[in-house]
C-alpha cells in the first residue's frame, strides 16, 4: 500500500478583512481595522496551492463559506431581514458583525486534527473537526467545515468524520494547529505529539498571564481517544505559559514536524529537555533517525520566531524523498530567521531546500503557509474514494484564479462589512464554486 500526504489548504474567501479579533495574535491585534486586500489574499493562498501542488503533488482545498454567516446571527436572536440583521448587530458593535463576516475558516490548521488508517485500530482515516471555542468569531465555523468534511469523506468503508467536541471552554480545541505527526515516514506508524496550553482539571499548572492558552489538555486527550489512540502512540506536552505572552498562541508558531524532522524553539515546551529526549526515545527503532533541530533564544530571540513565522513554514517531502521548507517571506526579512533557515538547510537533515513565499495578507492575520493547510496521509484507495472536485488540478487552479478576479474586491474596509451588496457577492461566489468544485448545493450558504 502507498502512503501520500495531501495538503487540503483553505481557499481564502471574499471578506478577508482585518478586524483585530484575535486576542493574543499579535499581527490580528497589530493589523486591526487596516483596509485588507480579499483578491490578492485569495490569489497569494491559490499560489502557495500550486507551487506545492508543483513540488509534490497531492494537493487539495477546503472552500470558504458565504458571509455573514447569518445562520449565527439567528441563533444567537438576531431577527428581520438580513439588512436589518446586519445593521443590529454593527450597531451592538463593529466587533460583533466582524465575527461573522471572518474568513477565518482558511486557517485549515485548525479545521480538525486528523489520524490516518494506519494508526488507527478501525483501519479507518479519522478527523475530529476542531470547535475553536476560545474565540468567537471562530467558534460557529465547525457547523460548515463539519458538513463539508462528512461530504469529502462519505466514504464509510474509509473515513470516520466526527463532529466537534463539546464547545466549552474547558475543552477548547484547536485542532491540528496543535498537534503534529512524526513517523520515519508517511506510511509508517506515527507518533502523535499534541501541545495544550492549559488544563481545566489542573489549575496548578504554570499559566500566561497576559494572553489566553487555547489548546485545553482534556480536548487533546478526548481527540486521542476518538480516534483510538493508546498511550503507545501519543505524547501530550505543554506549551510554555513564556511562550504564549509572547504571541505563540499555537503550537505551529513555534514547531513543525514532518516525517523524521523536527524543528523547534527552545522556549517552546515546558521540560523541554525531557520533552525531546522522550520524542528520541519513542524513535529509536524508526527505519530513518528522527532529527530535531533547535534554535537557542539567543539565535533566534521569541520575538522574531514570532514576527518571522519562521517555525510555521510548510515543511514538504519531495518525491525523491528530501524536504523543501516554505517560508513566508518575512523570513527572509528578518536576518535571525533567515540565517535559521539556512542553518535548518546546512545542516545534515533531510531538509535541502527553502522557499520564500508571500502570503503577507493571510500574515497580516497572523495565518502563515501552515496554518493554512491542514495534512491528511491517505492511501491510493482513500484517495480515490475521497470526493475528487477538491484535488487542484492544473484547470482548477485556473478556474478558481477566474473565479477570484471575477468576484473578489481589491479592498475591503471595516466599514463595508455592513454593505448589502458585499453578502450578495458572497453569495453568489460561493453558488459558484459550489458547482466549480461539485459540491451540493447550498452547502457553501450559511443561511438556514
Ligand atoms: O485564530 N486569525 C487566526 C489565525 C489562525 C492561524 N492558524 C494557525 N496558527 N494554525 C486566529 O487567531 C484573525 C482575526 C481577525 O479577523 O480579526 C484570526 O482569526
Amino acid at each position: 500500500m502507498s502512503f501520500q500526504e495531501y495538503n487540503f489548504d483553505g481557499l481564502i474567501g471574499p471578506t478577508h478583512n482585518y478586524a483585530g479579533l484575535s486576542f493574543g495574535n499579535v499581527a490580528s491585534t497589530t493589523h486591526q481595522n487596516q483596509v485588507s486586500q480579499p483578491r490578492a489574499a485569495a490569489i497569494q493562498g491559490l499560489e502557495k496551492m500550486k507551487l506545492v501542488s508543483d513540488l509534490v503533488g497531492g494537493q487539495c482545498l477546503l472552500p470558504p463559506f458565504s458571509r455573514p454567516d447569518f445562520r449565527a446571527l439567528r441563533q444567537i436572536g438576531f431577527r428581520g431581514s438580513e439588512k436589518e440583521m446586519v445593521v443590529a448587530a454593527h450597531q451592538r458593535s463593529p466587533a460583533l458583525l466582524a465575527s461573522f463576516c471572518s474568513a477565518a475558516t482558511m486557517w485549515t490548521a485548525n479545521a480538525a486534527t486528523v489520524a490516518p488508517t494506519n494508526d488507527t485500530p478501525d483501519g479507518k482515516l479519522h478527523f475530529s473537526p476542531a470547535n475553536l471555542a476560545s474565540t468567537f468569531h471562530r467558534s460557529f465555523d465547525h457547523r460548515g467545515v463539519t458538513e463539508v468534511m462528512k461530504f469529502l469523506f462519505a466514504d464509510s468503508e474509509n473515513f470516520c468524520v466526527h463532529d466537534a467536541l463539546p464547545g466549552s471552554l474547558g475543552m477548547s480545541d484547536e485542532g491540528a494547529a496543535n498537534h503534529t505527526r512524526l513517523s520515519a515516514q508517511h506510511g509508517d506508524p506515527g507518533l502523535h505529539v499534541f501541545v495544550f496550553g492549559f488544563d481545566p482539571f489542573n489549575r496548578s499548572l504554570d499559566t500566561p498571564k497576559n494572553f489566553p492558552a487555547r489548546q485545553s489538555l482534556q480536548a487533546s486527550r478526548m481527540i486521542a481517544q476518538r480516534h483510538g489512540l493508546v498511550d503507545a502512540q501519543c505524547m501530550f506536552v505543554q506549551q510554555t505559559a513564556q511562550s504564549i505572552d509572547a504571541g505563540v498562541f499555537h503550537n505551529d508558531v513555534i514547531s513543525v514536524g514532518n516525517e523524521n524532522v523536527f524543528l523547534c524553539h527552545e522556549l517552546a515546551f515546558v521540560d523541554q529537555a525531557d520533552v525531546l529526549n522522550e520524542m528520541r526515545q519513542r524513535a529509536k527503532d524508526w527505519t530513518r533517525p528522527l532529527c530535531i533541530v533547535e534554535f537557542s533564544n539567543e539565535e533566534l530571540p521569541l520575538e522574531h520566531a514570532v514576527k518571522s513565522y519562521l517555525f510555521n513554514s510548510q515543511l514538504v517531502t519531495r518525491g525523491d524523498g528530501k524536504m523543501t521548507l516554505i517560508c513566508p517571506l518575512e523570513v527572509e526579512e528578518t536576518s535571525s530567521a533567515h540565517q535559521a533557515a539556512l542553518r535548518i538547510v546546512a545542516e545534515d537533515n533531510p531538509v535541502d531546500e527553502v522557499r520564500f513565499l508571500d502570503l503577507r495578507q493571510s500574515m497580516n492575520n497572523g495565518g502563515g503557509p501552515a496554518c493554512l493547510r491542514l495534512r491528511v496521509v491517505m492511501n491510493q484507495h482513500q484517495a480515490a474514494a475521497m470526493h475528487q472536485g477538491v484535488v487542484l488540478t492544473d484547470g482548477l487552479y485556473e478556474q478558481l484564479k477566474s473565479w477570484i478576479i471575477a468576484n473578489y474586491r481589491e479592498e475591503l474596509s471595516s466599514v463595508e462589512l455592513c454593505d448589502p451588496k458585499l453578502f450578495e457577492e458572497s453569495r453568489g461566489a460561493m453558488g459558484e464554486l459550489e458547482k466549480i468544485l461539485g459540491l451540493p448545493t447550498g452547502i457553501l450558504i450559511s443561511d438556514a
